[in-house]
């Protein structure tokens, strides 16, 4: 609490990257370190989060027919953030607890705004719209050559979702897209490479994090 008995708001990290890229892993291992310095955590992850978002994840990851249009795709993923941003996000930050968000709105602007080709002015009025713009305090970009994350996704086995499964093109997109956004706001974003044990990946990410952590 402040003097003035208001307490401050918490501190939102969403950790974008490519498949495979290792952000739930860090997003498990961030949230460890901070509650082991006292501080409360919430961890999530899109689309998610909250039973209306992990609806909209279902007929996102397994749409049912043909599947979505890119248009629709983009607006599914805007509802799913728009219910996750009121109803878990935002109560959450207002309770003054840190907020660890496996994927957010930079993940619509790289898939579905740059590889998809709606462009990043759809994707950013749609976000205005659903979730009033809300911005995380710092982007954990997890980077690495796409060799090596294939290789970790063939040694965990899982099948692929609808959005994974796409080529190889697709992906390549993503990454561009992803490094644009970045380079566009260094100061919101840090990448980090990926490369290396979890344990020294963690190491990059608290130091990229040293200014926001009390
Ligand atoms: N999507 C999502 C959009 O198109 N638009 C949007 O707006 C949003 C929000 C989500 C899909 O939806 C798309 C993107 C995705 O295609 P998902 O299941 O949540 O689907 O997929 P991902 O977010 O890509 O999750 P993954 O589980 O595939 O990848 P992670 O979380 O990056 O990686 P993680 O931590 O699970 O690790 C992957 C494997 O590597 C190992 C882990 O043990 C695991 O087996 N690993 C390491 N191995 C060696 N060294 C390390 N340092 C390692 N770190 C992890």
């Amino acid at each position: 609490m402040s003097a003035a008995g208001q307490q401050a708001r918490g501190r939102f990290i969403a950790f974008e990257g490519g498949e495979g890229a290792g952000k739930s892993t860090q997003g498990r291992l961030l949230a460890e370190a901070l509650r082991a310095r006292g501080l409360p955590v919430v961890v999530t992850r899109e689309p998610g989060g909250t039973p209306g978002a992990e609806a909209i994840r279902s007929l996102l990851l397994d749409p049912p027919g043909e599947g979505w249009p890119p248009e629709a795709e983009a607006l599914l993923f805007a509802a799913a953030r728009a219910d996750h941003v009121a109803h878990l996000i935002r109560p959450a930050l207002a309770r003054g607890e840190w907020v660890i968000c496996d994927r957010f709105v930079d993940s619509s602007r790289a898939y579905q705004g740059g590889a998809g080709g709606l462009g990043d002015a759809a994707i950013t009025a749609l976000h205005a719209f659903g979730s009033a713009g809300l911005r995380p305090d710092r982007v954990i970009l997890l980077e690495a050559a796409e060799a090596a994350l294939g290789e970790r996704l063939a040694a965990r086995g899982a099948e692929a979702d609808a959005i994974e499964g796409r080529p190889a093109d697709y992906h390549r997109a993503v990454a561009a897209a992803f490094r644009s956004l970045a380079e566009a706001d260094p100061s919101g974003f840090a990448r980090i490479d990926a490369l290396g044990t979890p344990e020294a990946v963690h190491t990059r990410i608290i130091a990229a994090l040293a200014d926001l952590l009390p």
